[in-house]
């Protein structure tokens, strides 16, 4: 269904006129069948009256570039796509209406038997040809990978499962005794990381979104980020420590932007991140933990120079950022850079540095997603640039700077960025604080939330929808 949208844009760039939302139509019923006619009115003329193109590619190929889902095809048809010229719907269709496009969207491709593609075997970037293989597969909404040592990784699955894949197996039992998550909306159990000194002392650390109180009657528990560092033993999680906890009363009824990044640099400090939890004007309030990056000591200590004890919380490193789910730390500099989600035409990659205000939602180059208007300013005194920012949004999730000899063209200097909606691996190279060059590697191989290396820097992609880990190795230089 994704591609409905997709196709619209490109069928808007190229041919110029859209035709599609000419008359206004109102119908009180919601069916597939309704769907069907509405889709034979307002979209066949793109997108094909058999849905596998016309002007545009196939909806039903199972390639989704502007997100899978009921929700993002939804809120695409309903706000369309501005910045790629794809008209809103709002006022043209009721929500009914659109949700019976989408039915029939999906009852047609189920029909249809599509599938998400499986990766090529090969790819070609500039410099490599790479292998692609499936390294662990019918996973359930995999979200992060760490490797403990050459054979033995851990992968995350949102619904609060840690799994281990030995050897490339993937074990068939997860670990048990890991905390009880809050798995509803973008929450659950989210990052993996091991301490520095794994090796030596066994600490593994998770971040999931928690929840104060199970139940309460008519009333969403309010939950927020929170750390716990564990060892495992004979597949057990035993004795947990709570590194951070967001005070309660900061603890929130939405359900996303959760943030939740774990990383270490080698100075022997631990920053996670916590996104806006949906309440923008927070991320720039000292006394709340959300829209933030925190700086603690592995152990959950607090370093005493943090740059905000004196007018808010104590952890807090940095104030501004939405919705932070990639954090990385530069092997040769020791710099922490980190990706937000932003809104529509805002996601933004940031340098990190000690007190500074990273402008959400004073600043931002993107707007609502119904096109809406945010904020005037792309610029103001006191708040920092991004270093860049992707105009549309491609959802950028999971990063990492590329350590290891595998790749050992590309050395030190070589970011990988996700994309969760473009479904794309990308490949930044950055010299000092600028980005000299960005390249897609991988792509419409599913929703990609994170991406890691073993010791000897082969790359593993955790993708969703299919939800799988891919393993990329190097075949041979270009
Ligand atoms: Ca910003």
């Amino acid at each position: 269904m994704k591609p409905t949208f997709v196709k619209l844009t490109i069928l808007s760039l190229i041919g110029g006129t859209f035709m599609l939302f000419s008359c206004s139509l109102k119908q009180d019923s919601s069916s597939a069948a309704d769907g069907n006619e509405l889709y034979v009115k307002y979209c066949a003329t793109c997108h094909g009256t058999d849905l596998r193109g016309g002007m545009s590619k196939s909806l039903l190929d199972g390639v989704w570039q502007f997100g899978d889902g009921r929700g993002y095809v939804t809120r695409n048809i309903r706000d369309g796509i501005p910045s790629l010229g794809m008209p809103s719907f709002e006022k043209t269709l009721t929500q009914d209406e659109i949700e019976s496009i989408v039915d029939y969207l999906y009852e047609a491709e189920a029909a249809a038997g599509a599938k998400k593609p499986d990766p090529p075997a090969m790819i070609e970037t500039l410099d490599y040809e790479i292998e692609t293989k499936i390294w662990a597969d019918n996973m359930h909404i995999p979200w992060a990978i760490v490797f403990l040592n050459k054979d033995t990784a851990l992968v995350t699955e949102r619904p609060g499962s840690l799994r281990m894949v030995v050897g490339g197996k993937l074990l068939e039992d997860p670990v048990s005794g890991t905390p009880e998550v809050l798995h509803e909306g973008q929450g659950g159990l989210m990052d993996v990381n091991i301490d520095p000194a794994y090796a030596s002392n066994g600490w593994i650390y998770l971040s999931y979104s928690h929840a104060i109180e199970k139940k309460l009657v008519n009333r969403r528990p309010p939950a927020m980020t929170r750390i716990v560092r564990g060892r495992i033993r004979d597949m057990k999680w035993t004795g947990e420590q709570v590194i951070y906890e967001a005070p309660h009363k900061t603890y929130r009824t939405t359900r996303h932007h959760y943030g939740n990044r774990i990383v270490f640099d080698k100075k022997g400090y631990l920053y996670f991140s916590i996104g806006d939890r949906g309440a923008q004007d927070q991320a720039q309030d000292p006394s709340r933990p959300n829209g933030k990056i925190h700086r603690i000591y592995p152990d959950g200590s607090i370093p005493d120079d943090n740059p905000f004890m004196d007018e808010g919380l104590p952890t807090l490193y940095t104030l501004g950022n939405r919705n932070p789910q990639g954090i990385s730390v530069h092997p040769v500099t020791d710099e922490v850079w980190a990706v937000e989600h932003g809104p529509l035409g805002g996601d933004e990659l940031n340098l990190i540095r000690k007190g500074v205000n990273y402008g959400w939602p004073v600043i931002t180059y993107g707007k609502n997603y119904d096109g809406t208007i945010i904020t005037e300013f792309i610029r103001k005194e006191g708040y920092e640039q991004p270093i860049l920012y992707w105009k549309p949004s491609i959802a950028v999730c999971g990063m990492e700077f590329y350590q290891g000899e595998a790749f050992g063209r590309w050395g030190d200097n070589y970011l990988l960025v996700c994309a969760l909606k473009y479904e794309e691996v990308r490949l930044l190279n950055i010299e000092r604080d600028r980005v000299m060059h960005q390249e897609v590697i991988l792509k419409n191989a599913g929703r990609v939330r994170d991406v890691g290396m073993d010791p000897e820097g082969n790359i593993y992609v955790v993708v969703n929808e299919p939800d799988r880990v891919i393993k990329l190795s190097p075949v041979a230089e270009r």
